[in-house]
């Protein structure tokens, strides 16, 4: 069976691409499979660039194929904030933090438009490497509703299904977020190149 790295650390989103990748055969490797990389800061200004940083970093350590993301929420009534600041928001940085800023920061705001974005770099060697983008659009609520997911998930409502992405179990978020929409995106795009390159 074939190995496939995701350059995470962040628990909610390796379980989402566990599932996502699923129907694929691979053995799903994490950083927690190699406590001994050294961490990758993302201090680029794209989620393109942060991405392939981190993919690039990673495969020329690992030499495996390697999938990272960078990810977050851009608000429409924030200039587009926190955008690639989304992890480190607030000054600590957790998930609790930095949902208290962004509901202080729209308190006042009569519109809450958001979407979530996630860019996926699929790094297969130094010759062959692809980027894919998913938005998700919703609007952020004041108040926060269900447990499930991480990050900003319980103040993302998704105006179509009428939740927040945290009220939605691992595989309903999987059939509407920004990042499985990336992910399929790659799935697309792999299809129709050589076999070999499939998932
Ligand atoms: P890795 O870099 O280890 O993958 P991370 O949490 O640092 O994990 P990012 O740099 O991509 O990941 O930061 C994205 C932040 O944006 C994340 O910490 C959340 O606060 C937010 N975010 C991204 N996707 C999200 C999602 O699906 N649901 C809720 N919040 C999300």
């Amino acid at each position: 069976m074939k190995s496939i790295l995701i350059a995470t650390k962040n628990k909610g989103k390796l379980h989402e691409y566990e599932l996502l990748l699923s129907p694929y055969h691979y053995l799903v490797k994490s950083l927690f499979d190699f406590p001994e990389l050294p961490e990758i800061e993302e201090t680029e200004d794209s989620f393109e660039k942060n991405a392939l940083l981190k993919a690039k970093s990673l495969y020329q350590i690992t030499h495996l194929p390697v999938i990272a993301d960078d990810s977050g929420l851009m608000v429409d009534a924030l200039n587009g904030e926190p955008g690639v600041h989304s992890k480190r928001y607030s000054p600590e940085g957790t998930d609790e933090a930095n949902n208290q800023l962004l509901v202080q920061n729209l308190k006042d705001k009569p519109n809450t438009t958001a979407k979530f974005v996630a860019v996926i770099a699929y790094y297969i060697n130094e010759d062959e490497h692809y980027l894919f983008r998913g938005e998700a659009k919703g609007f952020i609520v004041l108040t926060p509703k269900g447990s499930n997911g991480f990050g900003y998930d319980p103040y993302f409502f998704d105006p179509v299904i009428q939740k927040t992405f945290a009220e939605l179990t691992h595989e309903e978020k999987n059939l509407v977020s920004h990042r499985a929409k990336a992910f399929h995106q790659m799935i697309h795009f792999l299809e129709g190149y050589d076999e070999t390159r499939r998932l």
